[in-house]
């Protein structure tokens, strides 16, 4: 059974709530702008600054998370259930599907094929997404979805930032 354990206080204390599905607004579970730590166990979710999955966002795998970076910013939680098996994304250069492209089945530093801190736009064939700010899965994440067309990154603040891009795996069960 796939959950979310949320906590206002870091280290898994505080007021607690867990929850099994999309939360579209947390301000209505009282837990808007308080998340400090929290478990998942099961499917990944995505933490999003703002109600209705908007904002900027972190994805969270299978795990516990005693502190957190983005401590009392969560203001609504999705879980992902998407088909993580064949995962496909075309990234490119400029807006609107422009430009040089490149397309990515696995985990890959963008620095590697000298494509980090270009990527304006992007399509997702197959799988979800992460793209991150920084080398090693670090900094700002933009979480994509299958079938999702995302044509600027700018209204996202993340034009010409992605360095690295991280299919997520299905659990080998
Ligand atoms: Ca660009």
């Amino acid at each position: 059974m796939s959950k979310i354990v949320v906590f206002t206080k870091e280290g898994f204390k505080g007021r607690t709530a867990e929850f099994k599905n999309n939360v579209r607004n947390l301000e209505e579970k009282g837990f808007s702008d308080v998340i400090s730590s929290l478990k998942v166990i099961g499917a990944p979710w995505v933490a999003y600054y703002d109600k209705n999955f908007a904002g900027k966002q972190r994805v969270f795998q299978e795990g516990e998370y005693a502190t957190l970076d983005d401590k009392g910013m969560f203001s609504s939680l999705k879980i992902i259930t998407d088909d993580l098996d064949n995962p496909e994304i075309q990234l490119f250069e400029d807006v609107n599907y422009q430009g040089r492209s490149v397309t990515l089945r696995q985990e890959t530093c963008l620095h590697d094929i000298t494509f980090s801190d270009v990527a304006s736009s992007h399509k997702v064939k197959g799988g979800v997404w992460v793209l991150y700010e920084h080398l090693n899965r670090q900094g700002a994440q933009l979480v994509s979805f299958p079938g999702d067309e995302v044509p600027s990154y700018f209204p996202l603040s993340f034009n010409d930032v992605a360095s690295h891009v991280q299919p997520l795996l299905p659990k080998p069960y």
